[in-house]
């Protein structure tokens, strides 16, 4: 954004409008964190906003301020079309391209709406107006509290917005551990607390509110599934909607399980493939420069960060499994590199 098109958008949001504010499928802390931190800045300006996401998001996400007016596309999906269609102003957070919200992207491009991207994944689409985009940024709550500031209203700041953002923060740097964490977002971070933030709380609510089934699932996933291929430094899990239902699995259980992979000493990617509703979705990580959103983009319909990416599989677990097996070790100069 430069200094005319924040001029522009000051003067956009300086009378109320009707905004919505949409994320990607499947919700993350950094989602949900950014929109409602959003959320909770324009309100104060008295804006009527409305935040919308593809689908469900986990429990633990569910207690940010402003959580029960947020319209979940796949339930209420006339109410989400009317807001989407009343829209002037649309912001798209922590995504890029209108694939990462299914259904809801059809509605946001035949909307008429001034759209907005703020969002720190690489190779943004263009369907956007504005754009607030930075793939150096730790996660897109750091670009919203830039956001604010840009827009001069750093004294709006509140416990609320400030819970919001440190949540996004948090998560989206695996508590402030991936290369992604600069001086900058702890310079953030510490205004956020002088708002407010309760950043003990905060941990507390995210990673302590497990289930004795998730637990269970993660015993059986660190015990039964987990394969590692040790000269490729690589290792995996895999999960059938079958395993699934034995731990009677919700939303969220296997959030993270991916990482116990990559914490193994030596390993430089590690892969998470899980079935849902007879589609195997798949998470990779890397460490170092091996990057799994060229290889998610290559090989599963996805993408993400060079460290975090995603996509999907059509084919049956075990041929998925067959498949990323094979591939795998075309990489082995990338993934034996010292
Ligand atoms: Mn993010």
């Amino acid at each position: 954004m430069n200094a005319k098109q924040v001029k522009e958008v000051k003067s956009l949001l300086a009378k109320p409008k009707h905004i919505v504010i949409v994320t990607h499928w499947s919700p993350d802390g950094d989602a949900m964190g950014s929109s409602l931190g959003l959320y909770n800045y324009l309100i104060q300006k008295d804006h009527k906003v409305t935040v919308i996401t593809p689908n469900d998001y986990p429990a633990f996400l569910s207690w940010m301020p402003g959580d029960k007016k947020v319209i979940d596309f796949s339930k209420k999906t006339a109410a989400a079309k009317k807001h989407v269609a009343q829209a002037e102003l649309i912001f798209c957070l922590d995504f890029n391209s209108l694939k990462r919200i299914d259904k809801l992207g059809d509605e946001v491009a035949k909307s008429k709406a001034i759209k907005f991207i703020i969002d720190h994944h690489l190779q943004p689409e263009d369907f956007a107006k504005y754009m607030l985009h930075n793939v150096g940024a730790c996660s897109t709550c750091e670009l919203i509290y830039e956001f604010i500031s840009l827009m001069g209203d750093k004294k709006l700041l509140n416990k609320d917005i400030a819970n919001c953002l440190y949540t996004g923060i948090m998560t989206d740097t695996g508590s402030f551990r991936f290369p992604s964490t600069t001086t900058k977002t702890h310079a953030i971070i510490a205004d956020l607390m002088k708002a407010g933030a309760e950043n003990s709380e905060i941990h507390n609510r995210i990673y302590d509110g497990n289930t004795v089934d998730k637990i269970k699932l993660l015993g059986y996933c660190l015990g039964e599934k987990l394969t590692v291929m040790k000269e490729l430094n690589t290792a995996y899990f895999s999960l059938t909607d079958k395993e699934l239902k034995k731990f009677n699995y919700k939303k969220g259980d296997t959030e993270g399980v991916v990482n116990y992979a990559l914490s193994i000493e030596g390993i430089k990617f590690a892969a998470f493939f899980v079935e849902r509703d007879g589609i195997i979705k798949t998470s990779f990580r890397s460490k170092g420069s091996f990057n799994v959103n060229l290889f998610a983009r290559a090989h599963f319909e996805g993408g993400g960060h060079a460290n975090a990416a995603g996509g999907m599989s059509p084919l049956s677990m075990k041929d998925t499994l067959k498949k990323f097996v094979s591939i795998v070790p075309t990489y082995k100069k990338e993934l034996t590199k010292k």
